[in-house]
């Protein structure tokens, strides 16, 4: 057990699809630090990657959760009722664009690969929200995951860094609504780090290395670090804090060359 206790509080964490994923790293500390947790997958792929993580955690259930059906974002909150009847973290951590959006040129985003990113990358983040605010009575932390390239251009993450800066807004809009509840919303910026959805973007090895040569830290961040400042986040040491983008990139945003 880490400084920071969350016994007695339920989070939600959207976004593990494997061993590697941020969601993975920031259930682990969440659950470390006694939070009881529910989880969802994306498909059934996934499904035994996330039961081997429940495991580890008994009684936190394991949900299928596509975003894009109403259905199965609605059921995930039917079950947190029945098992729980509270809410008090919830964890996006939850992107997705074409490959054929993820390279070349921007000027060619079709109507289509538009939609997709925006709606599973940012949309989601809202409707998921919505949903989670009738269970967060006393308060609680909401908190989705970003990438630079939403303020800055960064080669082939093209949609993507539209459908993160909506996020980032998203963000911010939501924390105005919700601070009133004693709901804070923030969003953790994090560096590179090998994950399923970052080897989709192509390019994404020389990305890291440029990262690891011009972040302050001179290194490229650990999957621990993310879940530690999402711990943080969740926690009442956070409680002045909404509206915010967290960076966890070993300082690379802050410089220009
Ligand atoms: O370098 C990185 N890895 C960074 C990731 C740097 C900064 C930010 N992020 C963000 C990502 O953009 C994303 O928002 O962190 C979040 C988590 O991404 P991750 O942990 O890097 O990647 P991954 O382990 O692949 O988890 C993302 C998951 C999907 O995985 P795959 O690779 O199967 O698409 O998002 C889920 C899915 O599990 N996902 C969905 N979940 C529900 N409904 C959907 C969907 N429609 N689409 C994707």
């Amino acid at each position: 057990m880490r400084g920071i206790d969350l016994s007695g509080k339920v989070a939600l964490v959207l976004g593990v699809a494997n061993k590697r994923s941020l969601a993975w790293a920031i259930a682990d500390a969440l659950g470390e630090a006694g939070c009881s947790l529910a989880l969802t997958y994306q498909g059934e792929r996934l499904r035994k990657n996330v039961d081997e993580l429940a495991q580890k955690y008994p009684g936190a259930p394991v949900m299928a959760c596509d975003v894009e059906s109403d259905e199965q974002v609605e059921g995930v909150f039917a079950r947190v009722e029945k098992d729980y009847g509270r809410l008090d973290v919830l964890v996006h951590s939850i992107a997705y664009a074409r490959r054929e959006d993820l390279e070349g040129e921007f000027l060619k985003t079709s109507r289509q690969g538009w939609r997709i990113a925006m709606e599973i990358s940012a949309f989601s983040f809202i409707r998921l929200t919505s949903l989670a605010v009738p269970f967060m009575k006393n308060g609680g932390s909401v908190m989705a995951l970003t990438y630079v390239a939403s303020q800055r251009v960064v080669p082939n993450y093209n949609v993507m860094g539209s459908a993160k800066a909506a996020l980032e807004h998203a963000v911010r809009q939501l924390a105005s609504e919700l601070g009133p509840s004693n709901i804070r919303v923030n969003a953790i910026s994090a560096g590179p780090i090998s994950t399923l959805s970052a080897r989709g973007i192509k390019g994404f090895s020389g990305m890291a290395s440029h990262h690891r040569r011009l972040a302050p830290l001179r290194r490229n961040i650990e999957p621990r670090e993310v879940g530690d400042a999402a711990l943080f986040l969740a926690s009442e040491m956070a409680s002045g804090i909404t509206g915010e983008v967290v960076h966890v990139d070993g300082g690379f945003n802050i410089m220009a060359i």
